[in-house]
């Protein structure tokens, strides 16, 4: 009998590469040299340059810039009017895309170091460099239990200081995750969705600074890639020279058995949960939101959509349909009931209605 099936884990729901029983439960899978680097890596910097395992790489890297280069707005990138050029889930409609988010070698990697099978649910695939402020993944895409998320960003050609490398701090993955409530926000009550994300900008930059990381930045050769943990700063390097390209796609990846969403417009014990609803990129077909094996009921899926609860039943006792038509053009031109859209929208949307 294996050591594995000895050992009981502890803790099921923390990623084998990120749990205080690593040692015992990366070592049994017998792993080879390389995956045992790249698990080290992970588990004390936060990310892990790899060769793309797919022997093909260079002509799907080509194929892929020929393909997606059309699609791209590049009169508005070079007037300035647009910060990027990206495009989201391509893998919809290009099989070389797809190829590359359904590795089977980093299917099979991810698995190992994680504990939980690995499934691709977003591909981005740039043109240029993002210069994305320096963030954590996690108040975007996170799981629960937590960290069962990770990137995988892959140089479809070579980088350098002049084409907006990806940029990232060792070691911040292992700092706690900060949310909503630890930025002292109630999502619920921002008068537009995701307005808080300037606060998030703060204390990421506080935290560089308090904790006195330095960045890393990744030169990397086309076909090179890098996996991060879900909670790892990184940011998009600021491209210096305009007239150059930085192709690259970036994969993110989800484990099973978890629940999916997103914390920056959620607030759980306000009964606010933002749930996400995905596609497995390798195996086609949604995947469940689930907790410890069941599916999470779908009515409590409904009720938790955020807006739910900061909504009022009642119009305030002064409501006056007219007033409020006259105040909002467009809902009168809408042709629609006043206090019923007061109540279903005006409200949350912070409309006058005196
Ligand atoms: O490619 C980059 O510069 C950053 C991409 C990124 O942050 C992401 O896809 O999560
Ligand atoms: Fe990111």
């Amino acid at each position: 009998m294996s050591l594995r099936n000895e050992y009981r884990n502890p803790l099921p729901g923390v990623p084998v590469v990120e749990s205080p029983f690593f040692e015992r439960l990366f070592m049994a899978q017998d792993p080879t040299p390389e995956e045992v680097r790249i698990a080290q890596d992970l588990r004390e910097k936060g990310y892990a340059v790899v060769d793309f395992p797919e022997p093909e790489f260079d002509r799907l890297a080509t194929e892929i810039r020929e393909e997606l280069s059309g699609q791209y707005d590049w009169q508005a990138w070079r007037a300035g009017q647009i910060p990027s050029l990206r495009i989201q889930d391509a893998w919809e409609t290009n099989a070389n895309v797809r190829r590359i988010a359904a590795n089977q070698h980093v299917l099979k990697l991810l698995e190992r170091l994680y504990g939980r099978r690995a499934f691709p649910f977003q591909t981005l695939n740039f043109a240029v460099g993002t210069q994305q402020h320096v963030h954590s993944d996690s108040v975007h895409f996170s799981s629960i239990p937590e960290r069962f998320m990770c990137g995988v960003w892959v140089a479809l050609e070579d980088i350098d200081m002049d084409n907006g490398p990806l940029m990232y701090y060792p070691g911040s993955h292992k700092w706690p995750l900060y949310l909503n409530e630890h930025i002292g926000v109630n999502s619920q009550h921002l008068n537009r969705q995701f307005a808080q994300y300037g606060d998030y900008e703060y204390l990421w930059r506080e935290l560089i600074s308090v904790h006195d990381v330095k960045p890393e930045i990744f030169l990397a050769k086309k076909g090179q890639a890098l996996i991060w943990s879900a909670n790892l700063l990184h940011a998009g390097g600021k491209q210096n020279d305009l007239n150059r390209t930085r192709y690259s796609q970036v994969t993110h990846y989800y484990f099973d058995d978890c629940s999916y969403y997103t914390p920056l417009a959620s607030d759980p014990f306000y009964g606010n949960i933002y749930f996400r609803n995905l596609m497995d990129i390798s195996q086609g077909g949604q995947v469940a939101n689930k907790i410890c094996g069941h599916e999470v009921p779908e009515a409590f899926i409904k009720v938790t959509v955020p807006g739910k609860t900061a909504r009022s039943t009642k119009l305030p006792a002064d409501f006056d349909p007219e007033a409020y038509l006259a105040l909002n053009p467009d809902v009168k031109a809408a042709n629609v009931e006043p206090a019923e859209h007061y109540l279903n929208h005006g409200q949350r949307e912070g409309r006058r209605w005196r």
